[in-house]
């Protein structure tokens, strides 16, 4: 099985989660950005994340990849059902443009596989430019102004419910949550309280993920 994606992603994330979580052995394929052509091979539409079977058929639709995965994978690596992620996602949606303007400029900087080429970068800050309505220089610039709104979103956030609380187990409002706030690792010095900290690091954990701390700009 391969999953294309890009490693920013964050319903790539959910996807690579649950094939992790799930004991499913898989070939992370990291795309381009600017890569059109792979996907439209594939599913007909330059979207990311893509689950490539073993006989050449592909589907795309994060929600619908994790669905197939946790139905394929290991049936006692159980996927909890959804708690109360639709309050947790509106508290967080509250500041995306803020979220956006701290990690479209950044991504590109992180050495991320999706960025190798300077056509890859050109493409993404073309595109991303657009979504924020401000340039990569102008977003950055306001750092301080994004990250302490973001701060105060996290301030205010609940804990959600630790893996270690349920027998190492993740759920459906992890597959929801986890990404956004682990890409928010990018930014550097921001104050993430610590029992989201301790959230991030144990779904990192039993999902075998990765956070972005040690490179974070
Ligand atoms: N509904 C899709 C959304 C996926 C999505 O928006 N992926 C982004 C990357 S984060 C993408 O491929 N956008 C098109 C592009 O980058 O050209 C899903 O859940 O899989």
């Amino acid at each position: 099985m391969k999953l294309y994606q890009y490693d920013h992603c964050p319903f790539c994330v959910r996807a690579d989660m649950i094939a992790n979580y799930k004991g499913i052995g898989h070939e992370n394929v990291y795309l381009l950005n600017d890569d059109e052509q792979t996907c439209h091979e594939l599913i007909n539409v330059k979207m990311v994340p893509i689950l490539q079977f073993d006989d050449g058929t592909a589907m795309g639709e994060s929600l619908d990849i994790v669905k197939e995965l946790d139905r394929l994978g290991k049936p006692e690596k159980v996927l909890r059902p959804e708690q109360n992620h639709p309050f947790v996602m509106a508290h967080i949606d509250k500041v995306s443009l803020s979220i956006n303007c701290l990690l479209f400029p950044r991504y590109i900087l992180l050495g991320l596989p999706e960025f190798e080429t300077q056509n890859a970068k050109d493409y993404f800050q073309r595109r991303k430019e657009a979504d924020i309505g401000r340039s990569f220089q102008q977003a950055f610039a306001e750092s301080s102004e994004h990250r302490h709104h973001v701060e105060k979103m996290l301030a205010e956030l609940p804990t959600p419910d630790l893996p270690s609380q349920h027998g190492d187990t993740i759920g459906w409002d992890d597959i929801l949550i986890y990404p956004t706030l682990r890409n928010l690792t990018a930014v550097k010095d921001i104050q993430i309280p610590a029992g989201i900290r301790q959230y991030i690091s144990e779904v990192t954990s039993v999902t075998d993920s990765h956070t972005y701390y040690s490179r974070a700009i």
